[in-house]
């Protein structure tokens, strides 16, 4: 997966032998992958996403951690100079146009991510 791409899950596996498979973490024999969560999330099992064993329940399978990268249009920054304006009928801060000139502003890009481990390990 190439950088820049928004709202992706990334899954982390360990390969602690080294034998190039998936080594078997979760207690249930054999290798399973994480469920799937595809935009929009927070509706999991949405029609978008993957629940390989139809539980209704987002399971991590063998994988040590899940994240999804980073979208833009998920935290458009604010502040910026000038009103608050409507474009396309959308509410329009930070505008990307001649009017803010070169104002630099905290925001995430397309395809960063980190991970936030399993559930309960804190
Ligand atoms: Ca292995
Ligand atoms: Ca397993
Ligand atoms: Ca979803
Ligand atoms: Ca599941």
């Amino acid at each position: 997966m190439g950088a820049g791409h928004p709202r992706v899950q990334v899954n982390l596996y360990q390969d602690t032998n080294a034998d190039g498979n998936i080594d078997d973490i979760n207690g249930v024999a054999g290798v399973q992958l994480a469920d799937v969560d595809n935009y929009p999330f927070n509706n999991f099992p949405g029609t978008e996403d993957i629940d390989r064993n139809t539980n209704g329940v987002f399971d991590y399978g063998d994988a040590l951690q899940v994240a999804w990268t980073d979208s833009w249009d998920d935290n458009l920054p604010t502040g910026a100079q000038g009103d608050v304006f409507s474009l396309h009928g959308l509410p329009t801060d930070c505008y990307d146009g001649l009017r803010n000139f070169n104002q630099v502003r905290p925001a995430v890009f397309d395809g960063g991510y980190r991970s936030r481990g399993r559930p309960g390990d804190g």
